[in-house]
């Protein structure tokens, strides 16, 4: 048993610490799309942790860059599952199933998008379609995919499902617009699936990221102002790491964070606290 004060004590990045925690236990990762992916991240510090890892990619184009980031990992299963497509999430599920002998512990939903015209102007001009778009693969597919793993959650004795939202889901996020209305849409989800799940002992719960310099972020107007503003005002003076947000995702998935769902945890240096 590890003392509560040297747990503390270790830094995030030391993995040694955790090594076995979630030994044995059989875990799928959506959104890896490359090595900056929060993704990508959380991936290699529940393998660390001792976890047997599972990929759902988007698309083709994405396998070769998957394929090559596991390498070292042993025999990871990689399926391609784009999130609009019923048939793909059962298949990829299905698939799950197979390698894992009909059982899943943990879930990491790690993708979204909306079309681009969506993130820059004003909310108001957002397109009934590009609305419907944003909506379905930020928000649903966090719904349709619980529900393709609850069975095989259910015949591994319960499980944890982790989400990742940003602070745009509460409050105005210049340039965020349509990922803001999303993003509440997924942070309501939680709350109602963790109600719906709980007496199954599936958990489920977000972690609401501090700005990240990925894929996703990349090309947003004003992202190095908004990240600088972010080092200044947040209370440790400083933007938040992939560790920090990996970190979360390895306690939200292990048993020590049994007794939490239908939360959002936001990683984040302390900015949402403040208010000037
Ligand atoms: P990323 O670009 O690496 O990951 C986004 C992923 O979404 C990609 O892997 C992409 O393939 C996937 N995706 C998009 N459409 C899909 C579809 N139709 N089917 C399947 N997959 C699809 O960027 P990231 O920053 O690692 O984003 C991961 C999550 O973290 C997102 O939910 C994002 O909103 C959230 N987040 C990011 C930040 C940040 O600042 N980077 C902050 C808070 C929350
Ligand atoms: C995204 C847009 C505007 C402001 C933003 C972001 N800020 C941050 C992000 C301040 C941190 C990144 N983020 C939290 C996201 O969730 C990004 C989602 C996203 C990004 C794109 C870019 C390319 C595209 N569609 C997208 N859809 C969702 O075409």
């Amino acid at each position: 048993m590890i003392k509560l004060e040297t747990m503390l004590e270790t830094e995030v990045k030391s993995s040694s610490a955790y090594a076995s925690i979630l030994a044995g236990k059989k875990v799928l990762i959506s959104g890896v799309a490359n090595k900056r992916s929060i993704a990508w991240a959380i991936a290699q510090m529940l393998y660390e942790a001792g976890a047997e890892v599972a990929f759902s990619y988007q698309g083709d184009r994405l396998k070769e860059t998957v394929l090559e980031l596991t390498q070292d990992m042993k025999s990871p299963l990689l399926v391609d599952c784009d999130v609009t497509k019923d048939d793909m999430i059962s298949s990829a599920f299905q698939s799950v199933s197979d390698r894992f002998n009909g059982k899943l512990d943990i879930f990491v939903h790690c993708l979204a998008f909306a079309p681009k015209e969506t993130l820059q102007g004003g909310y108001i001009s957002t397109e009934r379609e590009h609305f419907a778009i944003a909506q379905d693969i930020s928000a649903y597919s966090l719904t349709a995919m619980a529900r393709a793993a609850r069975p095989l959650m259910n015949n591994a004795g319960g499980g944890s499902i982790i989400t990742l939202t940003y602070l745009g889901a509460e409050r105005v996020v210049p340039n965020y617009n349509m990922m803001g209305i999303a993003k509440a849409s997924l942070e309501a989800g939680v709350r109602y699936l963790a109600q719906d799940l709980g007496q199954e002992n599936i958990r489920v719960n977000g972690i609401s990221a501090g700005p990240i310099k990925t894929l996703a972020a990349r090309g947003i107007a004003d992202l190095n102002t908004m990240m600088n503003r972010h080092a200044e005002i947040s209370p440790l003076r400083r933007n938040v790491e992939l560790e920090e947000v990996a970190g979360t995702a390895l306690f939200l998935a292990s048993p020590l964070s049994s007794g939490i769902t239908g939360e959002v945890i936001h990683v984040d240096c302390g900015y949402s606290i403040m208010a000037m």
